[in-house]
């Protein structure tokens, strides 16, 4: 895709979102990289950087270790505790404000930051970290309130597990929740794909599935992504900068933008 004007490729976007009808977004963990938390594949660091995250986001990392995964999950929870929503959620939840009905927001992020923002009816494609759940079928006296104090808790009765209420890595996502988000795609008139390296599916294959559509497909990334191929348009940038540009009609006035194309 040659280079084009910044002023071109941003003005076009924002036309097509400006006359959108229906708009779906896909977030990655890039839209939560301002805030403080490491995309899914910077997220080892210090103690965390021997492991390798498609491991520990696994049924079979934490079988072999629920220890260790359990408390990488405890790891993350704090730190995304400790961070707010940036502007990038802001203008996702603003728009949305603006336009009832009009978005439908599809996250590959676990963070929860969207809906700290305000955005509400978030399709989490890949569960949710705040949510905790039993590793295996129930016994009758299974009962999230009484659990062992162990890391992971356990039912004192049974022995199963809580685990981290999130798909891993060779589980199927949420049917409903898949279903919805594909059918948001496919009936959008314009996918904004952002902060996603594109590389995980089938979430990423939303943005092909819009594209064979026929939709207008928007790639919002600071770097190159596997859907760029796929792509309309895109605009090279971070998200903070970018979507309150193509959303917010007021942003972007005098933005120096990274490179737009
Ligand atoms: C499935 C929850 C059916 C956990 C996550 C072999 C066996 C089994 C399955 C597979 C297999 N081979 C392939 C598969 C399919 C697999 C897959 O896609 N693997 C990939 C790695 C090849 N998918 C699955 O397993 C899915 N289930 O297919 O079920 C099945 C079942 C059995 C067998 C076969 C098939 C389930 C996938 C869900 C995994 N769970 N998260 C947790 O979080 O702990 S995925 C995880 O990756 C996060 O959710 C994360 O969001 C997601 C995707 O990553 P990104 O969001 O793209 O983040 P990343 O760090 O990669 O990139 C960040 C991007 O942001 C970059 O592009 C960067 O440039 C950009 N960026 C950075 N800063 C900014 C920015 N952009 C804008 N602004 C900035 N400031």
């Amino acid at each position: 895709m040659t280079a084009s004007p910044p002023e071109t490729t941003l003005d076009t976007v924002r036309t097509w979102v400006a006359q959108a009808e229906r708009l779906c977004v896909l977030t990655g963990a890039g839209v939560s990289a301002a805030s403080g938390v490491p995309t899914f594949r910077d997220a080892q660091t210090g103690y965390w950087a021997q492991f390798r995250a498609e491991d520990m986001a696994s049924a079979a990392g934490f079988r072999a270790n629920p220890g260790r995964v359990w408390q990488w999950y405890q790891h993350r929870k704090a730190l995304i505790a400790a961070v707010q929503p940036n502007a990038a959620h802001h203008a996702l939840a603003q728009w949305s404000l603006q336009h009832p009905g009009a978005m439908t927001l599809v996250t590959q992020n676990v963070d929860g930051l969207h809906q700290r923002a305000g955005s509400t009816d978030v399709l989490c494609l890949h569960g949710d970290l705040w949510q905790d759940r039993w590793l295996n079928p129930t016994c009758p006296q299974c009962n999230a309130d009484v659990l062992t104090d162990g890391e992971p808790p356990a039912c004192p009765c049974c022995g199963n597990l809580r685990r981290p209420g999130v798909v891993w890595f060779g589980e199927m996502l949420p049917g409903r929740v898949l279903a919805n988000a594909q059918a948001a795609a496919e009936a959008c008139d314009v996918l904004l794909v952002v902060g996603t390296a594109g590389v995980v599916y089938p979430a990423a294959g939303l943005a092909q599935l819009a594209r064979r559509c026929g939709r207008r497909v928007v790639v919002l990334n600071t770097a190159a992504t596997d859907l760029d191929s796929v792509a309309d348009a895109v605009l090279r940038g971070p998200a903070t900068s970018s979507l309150p540009a193509v959303l917010l009609s007021d942003e972007g006035e005098g933005l120096q933008p990274a490179v737009w194309y």
